[in-house]
């Protein structure tokens, strides 16, 4: 006879956690997602995440780690929800019982929140309220560490550079405002409920899983299908915005460290070098031997190609022959359609405070984290020539 019981309740054994700690993550299959739950379950946690449901698969990012539900004693375990369904979050946490959570789930693209504002406050604002009500009404605030994923965007219209954790908040986008709301619940729950729940405030960081909507990937995308012949031009919108970028690898590292600070606060994380979009661009071109010089001002900007080294490109395996490789020739455009409303123009962080306090120290640099991109961006491209050369149809976005 079926066990109704059993069929209400979780289908899945959680493992045994006596000396492992357990970590619930949100947003597991974002970038950032991925990097941390790969960090976590080599510290020997038992990794939990929250994922939506999606009509094809979503899990790209983390399908090397996926674990089937039939194993015993799993140690990274899926669960379907979403930030904007308190009943969900607080069955996940009850169910999980999680020594620490990471909230990582939100909307994250910013000119997109333009587009969706109600939505974004919900999810990346209202979101965060969720999980922390949750951890309150379960009795878990002495057990449960939270870290909320704040974010350089709350600096918007800068008002002092370097920016630190005492810099006024000056939120420029529906998405830096709800993760400004976020940002202060955070900070309240841990003042009012005593519970250790901490900001890290983040700037910009990529890496060869980002997002291929942000201009960091848009630009390695394009600059390895542009050396492949795949591509001819790269649209782009504010060529001037400087970031603060950094590695996703070393960001993630760096929440750990975070809940496992003596005590709960805030914290910037960052290079403290800035770099502006143009000159991301010009390293991402270089790296494949292909030299740019920037001409013309405002839409009128166009990004032409200076010089070629041939050797870079047979180093790379690359045909120097493409039509469209040759100088003069011009491969960088702007298109007004990427500019947004408002704009956050520079971004400079000073993680004096996490480094001083916690030892955090990054390993990469903004050119190898260009190099790693591109490297990444190179293989997956030419996966794309190999179809097209077997008869095959590639999509090109053009986002
Ligand atoms: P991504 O956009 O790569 O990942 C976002 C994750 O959130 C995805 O797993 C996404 O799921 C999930 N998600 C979105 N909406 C919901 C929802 N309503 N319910 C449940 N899950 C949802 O972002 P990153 O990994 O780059 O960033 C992680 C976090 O850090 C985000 O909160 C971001 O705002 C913040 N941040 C990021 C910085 C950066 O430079 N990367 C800097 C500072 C802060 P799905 O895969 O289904 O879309
Ligand atoms: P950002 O990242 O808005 O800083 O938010 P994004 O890469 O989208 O933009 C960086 C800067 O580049 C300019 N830009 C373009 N941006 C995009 N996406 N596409 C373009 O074609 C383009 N051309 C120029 C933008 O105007 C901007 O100035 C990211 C996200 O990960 C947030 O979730 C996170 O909180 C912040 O970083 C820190």
């Amino acid at each position: 006879m079926i066990d109704n019981k059993k069929l209400q309740t979780t289908d899945y054994e959680l493992p045994t956690s006596k000396q492992r700690k357990v970590a619930l993550i949100t947003g597991i299959t974002g970038q950032d997602g991925s990097y941390l739950a790969e960090f976590l379950l080599k510290k020997g946690y038992i990794v939990h995440g929250m994922k939506r449901r999606s009509s094809l698969f979503n899990t790209g990012r983390i399908d090397h780690l996926y674990q089937d539900p039939h194993v015993e004693n799993r140690n990274f375990i899926l669960h379907y929800g979403d930030m904007t369904d308190s009943m969900n979050i607080t069955k996940i946490i009850q169910e999980v019982q999680p020594d620490e959570i990471y909230n990582l789930a939100a909307m994250s693209h910013v000119a997109v929140s333009f587009e969706t504002p109600e939505y974004v406050a919900n999810a990346d604002g209202i979101g965060t309220l969720r999980i922390l009500e949750a951890v309150k009404l379960l009795g878990l605030s002495k057990k449960t560490k939270i870290y909320q994923a704040s974010t350089s965007e709350l600096y918007g219209k800068v008002q002092e550079t370097p920016q630190s954790e005492t810099t006024p908040f000056y939120p420029r986008s529906p998405y830096a405002v709800a993760k400004m709301y976020a940002y202060w619940i955070t900070v309240n729950y841990r003042e009012a409920y005593d519970i250790f729940a901490c900001n890290g405030i983040l700037f910009n960081h990529e890496s060869p899983v980002r997002g291929e909507t942000f201009v960091t990937r848009k630009i390695t995308r394009a600059a390895s299908k542009i050396a492949l012949g795949l591509q001819d031009k790269l649209y782009l919108g504010n060529l001037d915005a400087r970031r603060d970028w950094g590695h996703a690898k070393d960001y993630v590292k760096m929440m750990w460290m975070i809940l496992q600070a003596q005590k709960p606060e805030d914290w910037v994380i960052a290079t403290g070098q800035t770099t502006m979009v143009r000159d991301f661009v010009k390293m991402a071109f270089q790296y494949v031997g292909i030299g740019l010089k920037f001409e013309g001002e405002g839409i009128n900007e166009v990004g032409i190609i200076d010089n070629i080294d041939t050797n870079r490109l047979k180093e790379l395996n690359l045909n120097p022959q493409i039509s469209n490789l040759k100088p003069g020739n011009i491969v960088v455009a702007v298109d007004p359609r990427y500019f947004r409303p408002t704009e956050v123009d520079l971004l400079l962080g000073d993680p004096s405070k996490a480094e001083q306090k916690l030892g955090w120290k990054r390993e990469y640099h903004l050119e190898e984290l260009v190099g790693d991109m591109m490297e990444s961006d190179l293989k997956l491209m030419t996966k794309d020539v190999y179809l097209q050369d077997g008869g095959y149809k590639t999509m090109s976005y053009f986002e």
